[in-house]
């Protein structure tokens, strides 16, 4: 992005919605809106502020690369990606839940061998299960993991959990707590050397609408 412009990579869907009144708060309000735009660049009532609109496990790659200046993401996607090269100035306290581990509520008969965890989230996964101890296989998916016990594909999930309505339609109870998620404001390393008077006033004022939005 060019060097008078500050730009912001954030997911459409429920991490944009929650982002949105933060971003007011920061005087930022977005003039297209990504529910009936095909826009993927959107102006806002800032004319050097662009939010970029990508899917939730892009936006570390584009701030990383960046491609944007600032981004927002939950901790789940930070830590799956994994990469250190990114800042991590503040917790937004948006888009929050669970990352769990679930299974059956009335589990099949034991198979032999290792456990079965099926997950999108197979760094977190793996190092949760080393973390205890515990051999288990791990079997990569990228969606509907609720589906993989119900069919014999794994033993158990692990996968994020808000109300629990989800698991509960499809018969699986949380049965371990890995840790608590909420989205994060990251920024990119070289954008905030150039472009730090600005950078840093944002997540000032970014800081203080998460702090007054909690009081
Ligand atoms: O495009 P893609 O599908 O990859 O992204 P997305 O549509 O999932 O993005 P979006 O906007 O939904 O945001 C995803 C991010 O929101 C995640 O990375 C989390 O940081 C955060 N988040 C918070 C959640 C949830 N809560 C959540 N409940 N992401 C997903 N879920 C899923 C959950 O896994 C379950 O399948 O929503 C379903 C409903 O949850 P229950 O427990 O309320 O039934
Ligand atoms: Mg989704």
């Amino acid at each position: 992005m060019s060097n008078d412009t500050i730009s912001i990579a954030v997911s459409k869907g429920r991490i944009y919605k929650e982002a949105l009144p933060l971003l007011a708060h920061a005087g930022i309000v977005p003039i297209d809106d990504p529910d009936t735009s095909r826009k993927l660049i959107l102006d806002t009532n800032q004319p050097d502020v662009k939010l970029v609109i990508i899917r939730a496990s892009d936006v570390p790659t584009f701030v990383e690369y960046g491609a944007a200046d600032m981004g927002i993401t939950g901790k789940d996607v930070l830590l799956e990606y994994g990469g250190s090269e990114l800042y991590e100035p503040l917790d937004l306290q948006i888009a929050g839940c669970k990352m769990m581990v679930a299974g059956p509520t009335e589990p099949a008969a034991k198979r032999p061998g290792r456990k079965r965890i099926a997950s999108k989230y197979v760094n977190i996964a793996k190092k949760f299960y080393a973390a205890k101890g515990e051999q288990v296989e791990i079997i990569k998916l990228y969606g509907s993991m609720e589906l993989a016990p119900l069919v014999g594909l794994a033993d158990l999930i692990v996968d994020l959990v808000d109300t629990g309505n989800t698991l509960k339609a499809n018969g699986l109870e949380p049965q371990e707590h890995i840790m608590d998620i909420s989205s994060r404001l990251i920024v990119n390393k070289a954008s905030m050397k150039m472009k730090h008077a600005r950078i840093k006033a944002f997540i000032e004022t970014m800081a203080e609408a998460v702090a007054t939005r909690g009081a």
